[in-house]
């Protein structure tokens, strides 16, 4: 029984290190190693190669080291029967926050239109408005989306939710679906997305989004913050918007392609606010932590927590 590291990207070595630590009995390797690929029942695994899965006929579980499968789920030899379980843990969820809310705070304070007049040495006392009356829409309720919602609302901002299902959660305004992304948009200044990445999530971020979007309360436009996938984003829209006025300003941490290609406009937009996917990390002292704690427990009863719905994507 062995524990397999398909970490593209990563360092597998430093994470099979620290599994071999906290599991002495279990053999841990990384694809450099010398292992049979019949060996392995469980998988670690960030943006699997073509042939991730190929050969691994006694494969139990695939952990994924992002709390996003988007990468994972679309692989076109995902065995069926085996159960893929996803990276949730409090201290990512944290850390997105404090991007969410670093970022909702920027917009707000309108940070954009300082920056400019510090360029011009203009000193403009324009007074932003308060937390309470500036609208945020968070699609995406889930794990990391429900407390960032929180805890916008616990810094007073107005704060709506737009998720699959209909949700109750104290203090925010919830709409749910299709039919009620309109209403959710016509009422929104700052749109956060927090959504996995699906056929139906595709572009969602685009132009016609944009426009739906609550105009003439923000002074610059409204703005946006995506820190979930580049494929929830039509980046020739967003920098159409943010030239054209149809947006204020917008702060990306993810991209279509990953780093951001250099000819990409995006880089060149002083209202555009790029970071390189740091918004939260799956940290290897808690991810040793949670694989660790699924293995025992799926070796000691074939309980697993935080199993993906490989059908519905997320
Ligand atoms: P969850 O699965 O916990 O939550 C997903 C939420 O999105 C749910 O509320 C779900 O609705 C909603 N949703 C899904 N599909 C739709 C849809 N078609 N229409 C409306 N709502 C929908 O995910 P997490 O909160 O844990 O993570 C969200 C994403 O954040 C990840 O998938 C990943 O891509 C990204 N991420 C980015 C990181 C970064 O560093 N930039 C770090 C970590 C994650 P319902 O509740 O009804 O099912
Ligand atoms: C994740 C990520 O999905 O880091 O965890 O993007």
């Amino acid at each position: 029984m062995t524990l397999l590291m398909h970490l593209s990207d990563v360092s597998e070595r430093e994470w099979a290190d620290a599994f071999q630590k906290a599991m002495p009995n279990l053999k841990i390797v990384t694809r450099q190693d010398k292992y049979e690929r019949e060996e392995i029942k469980y998988l670690y695994v960030w943006k699997p190669e073509a042939d991730a899965f190929d050969g691994l006929d006694n494969l139990e579980v695939i952990f994924s080291l992002g709390a996003g499968v988007d990468g994972i789920v679309k692989h076109p030899k995902l065995p069926k029967d085996v159960p893929v379980v996803r990276f949730v843990d409090d201290e990512l969820t944290q850390c997105m926050t404090d991007y969410v809310v670093a970022n909702v705070g920027m917009h707000h304070r309108q940070l954009t239109r300082y920056s400019r007049e510090q360029n011009q040495r203009n000193w403009d006392q324009y007074y932003p408005e308060r937390a309470s009356t500036i609208n945020v829409g968070i699609m995406g309720l889930g794990q990391l989306g429900k407390d960032a919602a929180e805890k916008l609302n616990f810094l007073g901002y107005n704060v709506a939710g737009w998720s699959r299902s209909p949700k109750a959660i104290a203090g925010i305004e919830e709409f749910s679906g299709t039919a009620e992304f309109d209403l959710f948009l016509a009422r929104t200044d700052i749109l956060v997305c927090l959504l996995p990445l699906t056929p139906e999530t595709h572009d969602i971020l685009c132009m016609e989004t944009f426009k739906k979007l609550r105009c003439g309360h923000l002074p610059g436009g409204p703005c946006i913050v995506n820190a979930a996938r580049g494929g929830h984003q039509n980046e020739h829209d967003i920098a159409a918007a943010l030239q054209d006025g149809t947006l204020g300003a917008a702060s990306l941490d993810v991209f279509k392609t990953e780093p951001l290609l250099a000819d990409s406009p995006l880089w060149a937009l002083d209202n555009c606010y790029i970071t390189p996917h740091i918004a939260a990390i799956s940290g290897l002292k808690a991810g040793v932590r949670l694989v660790t704690s699924q293995i025992t427990q799926y070796e000691a009863s074939g309980d697993l927590k935080h199993i993906v719905d490989v059908s519905r994507g997320y």
